[in-house]
């Protein structure tokens, strides 16, 4: 066993495209949260480590969807993302980002030490490649019809219809997402680490020298062992991503599973100049908290490259957790279906330990759960409120009504059989705690919080001090006991109810170091004869009306992401009206000029069966504008038509045509395109406003 002289926490990093929910919470942030504040309470050499995952295709789609470039996109949500979790007292040491250049010089230099050591094979393969948009696509980026259940609309790495796992060539009819054009196939070179060479290393690392592992996850790096490792990509085809460091590597980028979690390394190095410390050193302890989705790379393929490189430590645990349900439904970022983190704390003010709690206490950590709200209202209202809360308040109401507001004396001598069963309870408790958040039974150790206050209340209520009038000494004693209770309490849900533990100082009017654990079990945290201030409530009750406010704005989100006022069902099949993009500001949509023109030429592209090259008057100059309309109207048709013009977009090259602007097009009941262009006879080149 080694004695580890430092800690090194680290939760997977959220992607910044989008807003975290309360999922990401359950699964990733908040065990390792729970984790790392008991570490701290122990008083031991931890470092929790965090931060955005900038890079990737999931960035670039968003800033696709939005219109705005990815630094816009990640920009945007770094920003959120922080703020929530901060708010929701998630405690990282560091919450960097992987687009920093400290990011990008350390997993440069990683990469280049593995390429400086032969490591990487170096491979030339066909991929798909958009001929209009001149770039390669990643799997994401190709659409077409799912060879498992027809759905038009699949991706080249996924179908979210029926969830196969796809790879391009599988796909019917493939469609560029950025152009809609046929991709056509190009070839490539990429470097790849050649995972098998790792497999004898990873099934004795993983299979002999980690059974303690938790069983989802021992499981799944099991199966992926027995399939057999192959050689893996480490770079793509992007402009967006850590460029590759090597001269013939133009418009090619780390594969973001391979520059993220080198963010682990970069963000503690940008945390601590002592960073080779934790990363280096034998007697660091590394635990990598996230969702099961993650476990591959963070199990076998960062080990791999880490085994590779030399010199880091490896991670002695990886407690994955599985995935949290949303009222009965599998979260979903597209159709909307999920808690944001950033509209709980807003909509729940000062109310984070009650979803701390019940996100704990409904953990998915050996398999998928579900979080609904009247769940959510349960357990606030009769464990937090009626146990905890109730708890507390009683002991010090008792105490200010009955002791003069200060801590009674404790008489030894008419110490009873309850005292002792209390005071066993209490350092039993510990004890129990410590083997839960040590053996990553978040759920277990919070129980057994809960459980320690429902044994104060019955104490009480067997003492029931409020009857022992004349008796002062029995109230002295079952008060003393009582409010040393509440200091251990605050002790031991300290990790989990953070917000909680200190109110209690607070009302205890001690400061936050005794919260260290170590002073856990002791019936002398409070001076007898210590004035205490008067209770205030821990938690408050939800009311119906706010959970059946939060399940309509649920159904009411995810209907508008789906696009249809009415269920999905009772649109017309083949329309799609999507949800309104992000708010922009005047200043945003000031910067778009349109102008009212008048088409006087048009013609077919060669080998485009969708666009027309058209001409169009603004009266002050003539304009050539490709259009993706062929489909729907014929040159001739066009002619004469009027249309409103976006004057100022940049201009862009279409199957060799220079376009400069786009005009204006929406769809009619039937599906068709229609033009959108002022009802009267605008001034061509007037500006539409
Ligand atoms: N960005 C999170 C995800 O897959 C991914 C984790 C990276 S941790 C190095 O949702
Ligand atoms: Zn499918």
């Amino acid at each position: 066993m080694i004695d580890y002289k430092r800690h090194l926490v680290t939760a997977a990093l959220p992607y910044a495209n989008g807003p975290v929910h309360i999922g990401h919470l359950a699964g990733n942030f908040l065990p390792a949260d729970i984790y790392t504040r008991y570490l701290r309470a122990r008083k031991e050499d931890v470092k929790f480590i965090c931060g955005t995952d900038e890079h990737g295709v999931p960035i670039t789609i968003r800033a696709m969807k939005e219109g705005v470039t990815p630094q816009e996109i990640v920009d945007k949500y770094y920003n959120i993302i922080n703020d929530s979790l901060k708010t929701m007292g998630i405690s990282f040491d560091i919450f960097s980002r992987t687009s920093r250049e400290i990011h990008k010089e350390t997993s440069q230099a990683f990469f280049k030490n593995l390429y400086d050591q032969g490591i990487f094979e170096e491979r030339e393969s066909e991929q798909f490649y958009d001929d209009e948009k001149k770039m390669f696509l990643a799997d994401r980026y190709i659409t077409g019809t799912c060879p498992k259940c027809e759905n038009e609309s699949a991706y080249g790495d996924q179908c979210e219809k029926c969830g196969s796992t796809l790879s391009p060539e599988e796909l019917i009819n493939p469609k560029s997402a950025l152009s809609n054009s046929v991709p056509i196939k190009k070839t490539t070179k990429h470097w790849f680490l050649p995972l098998q060479n790792y497999e004898p290393w990873l099934k004795q690392w993983i299979l002999e020298d980690h059974k303690e592992w938790k069983n989802n996850v021992y499981g799944q790096c099991k199966s992926w062992l027995d399939s057999g490792l192959n050689p893996r990509a480490m770079t793509r085809d992007s402009n967006w991503g850590v460029p590759v460091p090597l001269p013939d590597a133009e418009g090619k980028v780390l594969y973001v599973w391979f520059d993220a979690p080198i963010g682990y390394i970069s963000a503690t190095k940008e945390l601590t100049p002592q960073w080779s410390d934790y990363w280096c050193k034998e007697d660091t302890k590394l635990v990598h908290f996230l969702g099961k989705d993650n476990i591959v790379f963070h199990c076998i393929i960062f080990p791999a490259m880490l085994k590779a490189h030399g010199g880091f430590v490896l991670p002695d645990n990886v407690p994955a957790n599985e995935f949290l349900n949303i009222e009965g439904d599998k979260v979903s970022t597209s159709r909307n279906w999920a808690v944001w983190v950033d509209e709980y704390v807003k909509d729940f003010p000062d109310m984070q330990d009650s979803l701390r709690y019940v996100l704990c206490a409904n953990a998915p950590e050996n398999k998928d759960n579900d979080f609904t709200w009247k769940d959510f209202q349960e357990r606030n209202n009769s464990e937090l409120v009626a146990i905890f809360g109730n708890y507390v308040n009683r002991a010090f109401v008792l105490m200010h009504k009955l002791c003069g507001g200060k801590v009674p004396a404790f008489h030894i001598e008419l110490k009873d059989a309850a005292d002792d069963a209390l005071f066993e309870k209490i350092v039993q408790t510990k004890k129990t705690i410590e083997h839960c958040i040590e053996n990553y039974k978040f759920r277990e150790g919070l129980f057994a919080v809960i459980d320690l206050a429902r044994e104060g209340n019955k104490y009480l209520q067997d003492k029931e001090p409020w009857k022992k009038a004349g008796q002062q000494e029995l109230i002295d004693n079952s008060l003393h006991m009582c409010l040393q209770l509440c200091a251990n309490l605050a002790i031991y849900c300290n990790p989990f109810l953070p917000f909680t533990a200190l109110k209690l100082c607070n009302m205890m009017k001690v400061v936050d170091r005794m919260l260290d654990w170590e002073n856990g079990g002791s019936l002398k945290l409070l001076k007898v004869g210590y004035a205490l201030r008067a209770p205030e409530l821990l938690f408050r009750k939800v009311e119906d009306s706010e959970i059946e406010a939060q399940v309509e704005k649920l159904k009411a989100g995810s209907a508008k992401a789906i696009g249809s006022v009415h269920s999905p069902a009772e649109e017309s099949p083949e329309i799609k009206i999507p949800a309104i993009k992000p708010l922009i500001t005047f200043d945003d949509f000031d910067k778009i000029d349109l102008r009212a023109g008048k088409i006087i030429a048009a013609e077919k592209v060669e080998k485009a069966d969708k666009l027309l090259k058209l001409t169009v008057d603004l009266g002050f100059e003539q304009r050539t504008v490709v259009s993706g309309i062929a489909l729907y109207f014929k040159p001739e048709d066009v002619i004469g038509k009027q249309v409103t013009l976006v004057a100022n977009l940049a201009p862009r090259k279409m199957r060799g045509i220079e376009s400069n602007g786009m005009i204006l097009m929406a769809e009619n009941a039937d599906g068709n395109m229609v033009f959108v262009n002022p009802d009267s006879d605008a001034l061509n080149g007037c500006v539409i406003k």
